[in-house]
């Protein structure tokens, strides 16, 4: 299994050192990968600097994301200033350039800013058919790398451009790249109301699951609480649908430890993940697709029922 986690958790406790925070990132066990925002973790070192002391850490790269700030408050590739929006290209393109030199395989696009506030505000069809456009020549800039949109229903704008597991599928078969695909956030899909294994199926089974962001809440904001802490039994049959599929790639714990010391916050992401791939094996890939066929409440209460055992819980240490 192959895990990262959000590095700006880290961040505050080591004065905002990106090499200090790696070295702590790295310390936690079953931490794999390392995913890096662009281009704020790139400010204060070198990209050499940093590839060093990946390598030296022993971690992987899956990708960058980008960090799109004040410059682009009133919208990003969909942004109506032209000269605003080549510069989210340019940003982007940048980014690809960084991915490469650091061997990373995922640029991961969330748009925060396109989108709107007040109805009449934006031009729909054309902000769309520019976004478009703009993320097949990121795409064509990069073939060997994935363009993974990650989409939020909202927060920064009232309504994003891209708010849904619908919009992104129908933006990526626009696009029509092979390598642009989708990054799911758990929060932000029960921010939308959708149920994420179902979700995150739509594009798993299309071959087009680029990213997958764990994390748990209350289904309104964007609490990005330790996974599983919430809603349980989601976030179950969301690994169960992973596992089934086989997915290989990274895992990335998106939360927000505000309060928490962030490593043991990471700590217990990487505890609670690992116990929840042993229950699934412990009750059991084939009875869980069994009670899946049946399509009968009362099968899955009884599943529930059989995952809250005490003695099976008690085999699963990690
Ligand atoms: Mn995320």
């Amino acid at each position: 299994m192959k895990l990262a986690s959000r590095i700006n958790s880290i961040l505050p406790s080591v004065n905002g050192d990106i090499l200090k925070a790696l070295d702590k990132l790295a310390n936690v066990e079953g931490i794999t990968s390392v995913d890096l925002n662009y281009p704020e973790h790139f400010e204060q070192y070198s990209v050499k600097e940093i590839e060093r002391k990946i390598k030296e850490l022993n971690l992987e790269v899956n990708g960058l994301a980008l960090r799109f700030r004040k410059h682009f408050l009133n919208g990003e590739l969909g942004n109506s200033n032209q000269s605003i929006s080549e510069d989210a290209k340019t940003l982007c393109l940048e980014a690809v350039d960084t991915c490469r030199a650091l061997e990373g395989k995922v640029i991961t696009v969330w748009l925060g800013f396109d989108g709107f506030d007040y109805p009449f505000q934006m031009n729909y069809e054309q902000t769309w058919q520019q976004v478009k456009e703009y993320l097949q020549q990121v795409a064509d800039y990069a073939p060997e790398l994935k363009i993974s949109i990650e989409y939020k229903p909202y927060q920064e704008r009232s309504y994003a451009l891209i708010d849904s597991i619908g919009t992104t599928m129908l933006m990526v078969k626009e696009i029509d790249r092979k390598n642009v695909g989708v990054t799911v956030d758990y929060c932000h899909m029960l921010m939308k109301r959708e149920n994420p294994a179902y979700g995150m199926n739509i594009a798993q089974v299309r071959g087009k699951l680029f990213g997958v962001h764990l994390n748990d809440g209350y289904g309104t904001h964007d609490d990005g609480l330790m996974l599983g802490t919430v809603s349980l039994m989601q976030t179950l049959e969301f690994l169960y649908y992973l596992k089934k599929e086989d997915y290989k790639q990274v895992i990335y714990f998106d939360t927000f430890p505000i309060r928490e010391e962030p490593i043991a916050e990471i700590t217990q992401n990487v505890k609670m993940i690992k116990q929840l791939d042993r229950l699934l094996d412990n009750v059991g890939m084939d009875y869980i697709q069994e009670v899946i066929s049946q399509n009968n409440a009362i099968d899955v209460n009884e599943l529930f029922l059989k995952c809250l055992k005490g003695e099976e819980v008690e085999n699963l240490r990690v």
